[in-house]
């Protein structure tokens, strides 16, 4: 485990790219979350496909200036997250968009299937919250306040499942 730092709240942690505007309203939702624990974030649209130069700019950029977690978003030929796991050392974690025809098995297939050496951690498909998440736990390991931020939305969470669990169980009719 890394040693455990300070930091400085204003300086961006989590790059996130995604492959298209028309991603864009997913992908708010990881950048929502990690506002959420107080961590901040940059969106940037750049594709693997169409605009691989700005892809890797924006790489160049990133570690220049300290982004310490990758998120890769990206529907059909979702290639982003694999380019940039093969372009940098940082921790890669991509998200799978469920747009298009085949409702993002495709992206799901593309996104984890990564050569051995090159891994990108894949969550869901359409699980933003999950990738903000675990974004945040891979800083948690060195940022105590994002560990600490991590357990009180947590316990936010648990409290807010026993309660609709309560209040659905109460609903039921008695047969
Ligand atoms: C992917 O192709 C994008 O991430 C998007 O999910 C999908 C469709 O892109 P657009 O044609 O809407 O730009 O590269």
């Amino acid at each position: 485990m890394s040693e455990a730092v300070t930091r400085n709240e204003d300086k961006v942690l989590v790059g996130i790219l995604t492959g298209s505007p028309s991603d864009l309203p997913k992908v708010v939702k990881v950048r929502d979350t990690l506002d959420e624990l107080g961590i901040r974030s940059e969106i940037v649209v750049a594709s693997a496909h169409r605009t691989p130069d700005k892809v890797f700019a924006y790489l160049d950029r990133a570690h220049a200036e300290g982004v310490e977690v990758l998120i890769g978003c990206a529907g059909v030929a979702a290639h982003l997250a694999g380019v940039i796991a093969g372009h940098t050392q940082l921790p890669v974690i991509g998200l799978p968009l469920g747009n298009g025809p085949l409702s993002g098995w495709d992206s799901l297939l593309s996104t984890v299937q990564m050569p051995p050496g090159v891994p990108v951690a894949t969550v869901a498909i359409d699980g933003s919250r999950n990738a903000a998440i675990l974004a945040a736990r891979i800083l948690a390991l060195k940022y105590p306040d994002i560990a600490q931020g991590l357990k009180k939305l947590a316990d936010q969470e648990r409290e807010r499942y026993d309660k609709t669990s309560a209040e659905a169980l109460a609903g039921l009719k008695k047969p």
